[in-house]
């Protein structure tokens, strides 16, 4: 067992951005993700992908189910990072992670007044220590998905979610009024196999290294 790598990430997004690396690291998939196979061989006999939910990447990576995984810093910092090494910086699906209101919402006026704002977001604590680093007084509302529909309904005053090229918020007649951290996907591996496998884990790092300098 302790021959075979398995790589952790996610379809959609990830796995579209991760394919072109997985590529000049030599590495071909034997199939698509869409074919709902969550397990899936490559071209190497001793290193399979496993595809999970984006949220639960860091999960599988940190018990050891995966040694390797590709996640977003989103997903990582909410996570937490415990038993995760994250050398590198793939610099793929980037986005920024932002709090967004409704267009005309006086935010500035709200958290000068000191009001208490109601903020929904997947990112309970990534938003609960951004607020607090700037001592703004908030109630979090957790949400699964679609944040851009809390505001509209009157669920929130305030959203914190990620935004690319803006046209989710521009249909919901959202602005953003802060930036929370900027984002892109990471290398994770864990950190007990990296000491047990090095011999297999090291020179994937590097040749994923070498694949996301290329590719940027
Ligand atoms: O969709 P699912 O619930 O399974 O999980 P997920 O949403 O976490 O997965 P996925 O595949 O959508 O996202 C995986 C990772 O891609 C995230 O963890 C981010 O690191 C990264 N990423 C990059 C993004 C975006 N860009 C992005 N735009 N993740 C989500 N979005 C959302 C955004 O929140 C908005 O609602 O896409 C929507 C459209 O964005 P606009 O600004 O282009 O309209
Ligand atoms: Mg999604």
């Amino acid at each position: 067992m302790s021959d075979f790598i398995s790589i952790a990430l996610s379809k959609g997004r990830i796995f579209d951005e991760t394919a072109p690396l997985l590529a000049r690291a030599g590495l071909t998939p034997h199939e698509d993700p869409d074919t709902r196979k969550l397990v899936i061989d490559t071209n190497r006999k001793d290193v399979r992908l496993i595809i999970v939910r984006a949220s639960d990447t860091p999960t599988y990576v940190q018990h050891g189910a995966a040694q390797l995984g590709i996640a977003g810093h989103d997903v990582l910092h909410e996570h937490g990072g415990a038993g995760l090494y994250q050398p590198l910086d793939l610099r793929i699906a980037a986005c920024r992670m932002i709090v967004a209101v409704r267009k005309g919402f006086d935010y500035s006026g709200a958290i000068r007044r000191g009001a208490r704002l109601r903020v929904a977001t997947k990112y309970v604590r990534t938003a609960r220590e951004h607020f607090a680093k700037k001592a703004v007084h908030v109630d979090l509302i957790k949400l699964y998905g679609s944040m851009e529909l809390a505001p509209v309904v009157g669920l929130a005053d305030a959203i914190v979610d990620l935004v690319s090229s803006g046209s989710t918020l521009k249909a919901n007649d959202l602005v953003v009024v802060e930036e929370v951290m900027p984002v892109s996907a990471r290398l994770i591996v864990n950190q007990a196999a990296l000491k047990t496998r090095r011999h297999l884990l090291q020179p994937m790092i590097e040749a994923f290294a070498e694949a996301s300098v290329s590719t940027s």
